[in-house]
Order: structure tokens, then C-alpha cells, then sequence
């Protein structure tokens, strides 16, 4: 007869990232390994990341990039550190044929004398960086597209594609504790960073946001600046314009990653709208590639919906790397029901949004700035 008590203590596998991401390559019968292994460096840059996010005020690392610290080493910002320690990461492996990152304004190409591979990588290394400083917790985001265009190197074209074509995308949150969540298309899957063992274990198996809604998460202090449609959606979300349904509470962090995952556990809603406080910049603040198509991508697979308001992100096609777009992402519902008031009310912001929305790839990326 076996013990209920060891029965108990042993129900609960213990999985760490590296093995779940061998176990997930098992279902591409074809794969070759280099994505499997692109997939456990990014878990493995993730670490380094958070070895210094941990101890950024201790370190005396928050100086200017050029700056010495009193031991003679060089002071890195970490934003700078965590794009160097991906770009590092990968730019040797010969997995990947071309990198971009938000720190960088134009593609970042691998370095000729190392061998190219199928693989496009878009990262953010650290997201909400303004939130360093205060100790609040920040992230890292990044999507894998694979090359379609026949040369070795990778083009602009193998970037700017659909969300829908993504194969792999994740964060990693730097908070109370360090979290990797990824979903390479089959299900979404939460690890949390043991310190002690240097190890992601599988904390949040298949996660999917909750159908009951909780929270709803935007700037509020940019209410001035909203559309008609916009400012209806809040209220509703608000409780105060329609009927029947209970407010939901308002959290907002300011650090997207942070914000998204709030919500992807506890149900909710996150939005960065366009305003037309500037008719030529109707687009709001989100980037398209380093952080909307990745979040909207996770969304998706744990069962929500991300539009930029007027339809799905992931069928936008991409025109330049440092696009931006309005976002609004979360339970499907409460994402929909944005898109209904925008049609309703911001038919002018439409008109505003949809030329750059549609506009064809630039061959020359617009300035990011
Ligand atoms: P960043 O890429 O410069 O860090 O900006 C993106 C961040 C998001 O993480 C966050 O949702 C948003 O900016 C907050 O912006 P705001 O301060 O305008 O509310
Ligand atoms: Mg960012």
C-alpha cells in the first residue's frame, strides 16, 4: 500500500525550464534542436538579467553608461547590460540570421565571420526601464520569427512579419521574484527563478486568463487626451456607462510586463491607447514588434485577445522596426468590447490611424524616438 503522505509530497512534478522545453520539442517531430536551444538561452540570459536587476541600487550600477565606478570598472545602465547580454547570447550560435532590439535603431546584423541560421529574434531587453530606479519591477520581452527570404543573412522582410507567423514568444519579470513565461503556439507556460539552485521551475503549468475579469490597467492620467470612444470604454470598464456588471479595480504599474501578467493571471484588461493629441501621431506609445505582437501572442494562446482597436494584432503587417501601436489586450471580451466603442465613437481617430496602420514596410526604419 503506498504512503498518502509521500503520495502527496510527490504529485506535484518538479520540471525545470530546460527539460519542458525538450519535452515541447518532442511535438515538432522535425525540429532540429537549434530553436530548442535558442529558447533555453533566452532562459539563461534571463538569469544574468536578473542577477543585476536584483541588485542595481548595490551594485552602483544606475550610472551613466560611460561612467567608471569607484573600483575602476566601467558603469553600465541595465538596459544597457541586458541588450548586450542577449546580443552575446546569440550573435555566435549560428541559429540566428539577424537580431533587433529596442535599444537598437536599425537591424542588428551577426557579425560576418560567425555562421548564420533560420532564426529572426526581437527583443526588448528591459521594458518599463523608468521603473528601475524606484525599485519597481521591470521585464524583458521577446519573440522568435523564423527567415523566409532565401539569402544567409536575415532582412528587414524576415522581421517585419505578422504576429500570427511568431513562433515562440515570452517575458521574463524581474519582481518579488524572477519569472520566464513562454508559448512556442501550444499553450502558455509560467516558470519561477528558485535563487538558490539557479534553476526556472514550472510554477504556472498551461496558464489561461481567468474568464471573471479582475482589473483594468491604463495611464489614467492621460484622460484628457482620450477619444469619445475611449473614455466611454473606461467608464464602462469603471461600471459608471452601462448597465449591470460590477466595476473592476484599477491597477497600473507603468511597466507593461508587469501590468500584462497581473492581469494574465488574475483576468483584466491592460490599455495604451492612440489619442489624437497629435492627429499626425495617432498611434499611442507600444511598440509593435518588441512588445505588442509578443504579449498579444501570449494572450492569445492562454485564451484572451489583443487589438490595436479597430482588430487583431497579430494580422497587422509590419512597416517599420520602431512602429508603434495602440494596444488594448486581455479577456476577449472586455478587448471587443473597446473595439465596439471605438467604432461607435472615434470614427475620425479611425480615419487618423489606419494610413500609417496600412502604410508598406519602409525600406529605411523610422526613428524610434
Ligand atoms: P519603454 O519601452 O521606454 O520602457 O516604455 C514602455 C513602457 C511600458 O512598459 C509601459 O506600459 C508604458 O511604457 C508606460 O508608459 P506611461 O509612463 O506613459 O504610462
Ligand atoms: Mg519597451
Amino acid at each position: 500500500m503506498t504512503d498518502p503522505l509521500t503520495e502527496k509530497k510527490f504529485d506535484k512534478k518538479l520540471i525545470t525550464i530546460e527539460r519542458h522545453i525538450q519535452e515541447q520539442q518532442k511535438l515538432y517531430p522535425s525540429a532540429t534542436g537549434k530553436f530548442t536551444e535558442m529558447l533555453q538561452d533566452m532562459a539563461l540570459s534571463a538569469k544574468l538579467i536578473a542577477r543585476e536587476t536584483t541588485r542595481a541600487g548595490l551594485a552602483n550600477i544606475l550610472g551613466a553608461v560611460d561612467a567608471s565606478n569607484p573600483t575602476g570598472d566601467r558603469q553600465q545602465k541595465l538596459d544597457v547590460f541586458a541588450d548586450e547580454v542577449i546580443f552575446r547570447m546569440n550573435d555566435h550560435t549560428g541559429r540566428v540570421c539577424a537580431m533587433v532590439s529596442e535599444e537598437h535603431e536599425e537591424l542588428i546584423d551577426i557579425p560576418p565571420h560567425y555562421d548564420t541560421g533560420n532564426y529572426v529574434l526581437i527583443y526588448d531587453p528591459l521594458d518599463g526601464s523608468s521603473n528601475i530606479d524606484v525599485n519597481v519591477s521591470i521585464g524583458t520581452i521577446f519573440s522568435i520569427h523564423r527567415k523566409f527570404t532565401r539569402g544567409e543573412r536575415g532582412t528587414l522582410e524576415d522581421v517585419l512579419q505578422e504576429g500570427r507567423r511568431l513562433l515562440a514568444a515570452g517575458y521574463v519579470i524581474y519582481g518579488s521574484s524572477t519569472m520566464m513565461v513562454y508559448t512556442t503556439g501550444r499553450g502558455v507556460f509560467g516558470f519561477t527563478l528558485d535563487p538558490a539552485i539557479g534553476e526556472f521551475i514550472l510554477s504556472h503549468p498551461n496558464i489561461r486568463i481567468p474568464d471573471t475579469p479582475k482589473y483594468y490597467s491604463v495611464n489614467q492620467g492621460n484622460e484628457k487626451f482620450w477619444t469619445a470612444g475611449v473614455r466611454r470604454y473606461v467608464k464602462w470598464l469603471q461600471g459608471i456607462e452601462g448597465e449591470g456588471h460590477e466595476p473592476l479595480g484599477h491597477r497600473y504599474i507603468g511597466s507593461m510586463v508587469s501590468d500584462f501578467h497581473r492581469n494574465l493571471l488574475k483576468g483584466g484588461v491592460f490599455l495604451y491607447p492612440g489619442t489624437m493629441q497629435d492627429p499626425k501621431k495617432p498611434y499611442g506609445k507600444i511598440r509593435l514588434l518588441y512588445e505588442a505582437q509578443a504579449l498579444a501572442f501570449i494572450a492569445e494562446q492562454a485564451g484572451g485577445y489583443a487589438s490595436d482597436g479597430i482588430g487583431d494584432i497579430l494580422n497587422v503587417r509590419p512597416h517599420s522596426l520602431h512602429q508603434r501601436t495602440p494596444i488594448f489586450v486581455g479577456n476577449r471580451d472586455l478587448v471587443e468590447r473597446a473595439e465596439k466603442y471605438i467604432r461607435e465613437y472615434d470614427k475620425d481617430w479611425v480615419q487618423a490611424f489606419l494610413p500609417y496602420r496600412n502604410a508598406e514596410m519602409q525600406h529605411k526604419p523610422a526613428s524610434s524616438k
